[in-house]
């Protein structure tokens, strides 16, 4: 009878899901377990680990349903839902080590690199809309050199990075490893930036993501770094680029998010990463921690959520994920036209 009170309840609260999709007890259990854990919208969808607008729909239904209300921008519960099964069998505990913050990385010996880095990360161009930008905090960008050091990807390697807002690059030639750097960026504030700062050690090629990578560049480099866009369909550009960009058994990078990709989106991109030659051989969650945009107001985000408030700090997080190749697969180098930046998961553009 539990159980079957639990599908029942589950339908009325999730039946009007514009997302043609129905959601499990687990899922709907872990929404309704992070309201409880906060009253913060942002933090919700955090905790909730799956798209900003099923989170959204969620507590909008809940709310309408008279299960939730707002108050000051908080959201409260207005029922006692103790009958319900789902609250009774999701419950979960945010534990992280303090030392890391789940990284795994011991970052003290890369303070003298975080406070160089983060002297001249100060000047950087803010975040633009436009190419669905949103950088990592100093700390991150740091942390990510940390991993690509303990797997053997800076010292003597020639590094592409696709897109690079969170300056990475940066972060890399200030440890005078690398062979070579070269950063592919549509932004024209960013490569002015980075050439200025590396007084050209870096090089730096203004580059849109739709077009072919060009012929010089493919098969030349042994690491590719990108931090793509999460539709589907730009992911896989990103990502085909960076694959391209590799010779023999190189390694790639990129993050992925819980809050613009479900579980779904991540079987279709673990798929084609396999189709395409590639074993994961990390996948850290909550790895990379993004700092506020200032257009917040103007996404799709913002105007479905259920209450008006500014996000928390690093409420945006994504896994960091570490590919390699094992078989070569000829890969598509074609153009694609038209934007490429939102699917029905999308909602920080
Ligand atoms: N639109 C703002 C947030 C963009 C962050 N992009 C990185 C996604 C991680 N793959």
């Amino acid at each position: 009878m539990r159980a079957r009170r639990g599908l029942r309840e589950e339908a009325v609260l999730t039946d009007s899901l514009k997302h043609g999709r129905t959601l499990s007890s687990k899922e709907l259990g872990r929404i309704i377990c992070s309201i409880k854990k906060s009253s913060n919208f942002w933090r919700i969808v955090e905790l909730s680990r799956q798209p900003l607008p099923v989170v959204a729909e969620v507590l909008s239904s809940l709310i309408d349903k008279g299960y939730l209300r707002v108050d000051d921008g908080r959201v409260l519960f207005s029922k006692d839902l103790s009958g319900l099964d789902l609250q009774d069998t999701v419950d979960f505990d945010e534990s992280r080590c303090r030392g890391c913050n789940g990284r795994g990385l011991d970052m003290d010996r890369y303070s003298d690199l975080l406070k160089r880095f983060r002297e001249i990360a100060k000047a950087r161009p803010s975040a633009l809309r436009e190419f669905d930008q949103g950088f990592v905090s100093e700390e991150t960008t740091i942390a990510r050199v940390a991993l690509m050091h303990r797997w053997a990807d800076i010292k003597g390697k020639e590094i592409v990075l696709i897109g690079d807002d969170d300056l990475l690059s940066i972060g890399l030639w200030l440890t005078g490893m690398p062979e070579r750097i070269v950063v592919l960026e549509i932004d024209e504030r960013l490569t002015s930036f980075i050439r200025d700062v590396t007084g050209g050690t870096v090089e730096v090629r203004g580059y849109d993501v739709r077009r072919p990578l060009p012929e010089d560049l493919v098969g030349a480099f042994d690491v590719f770094f990108t931090d793509p866009t999460e539709s589907l369909e730009g992911f896989k550009v990103f990502a085909l680029r960076g694959m391209l960009s590799l010779r023999g058994d190189g390694a790639g990078y990129f993050g992925l998010t819980r809050v613009e990709a479900s579980l779904n989106k991540w079987y279709e991109i673990q798929g084609f990463l396999h189709q395409c030659g590639f074993v994961i051989t990390d996948i850290i969650d909550e790895f990379n921690h993004y700092q506020d945009w200032d257009y917040y107001q103007d996404t799709r985000a913002y105007s479905i959520a259920p209450v008006k408030i500014e996000p928390i700090p690093y409420w945006y997080k994504s896994s960091q994920i570490r590919i390699e190749r094992v078989i070569e697969r000829d890969l598509d180098n074609s153009e694609v036209t038209g934007l490429i930046y939102f699917d029905e998961e999308s909602s920080t553009v």
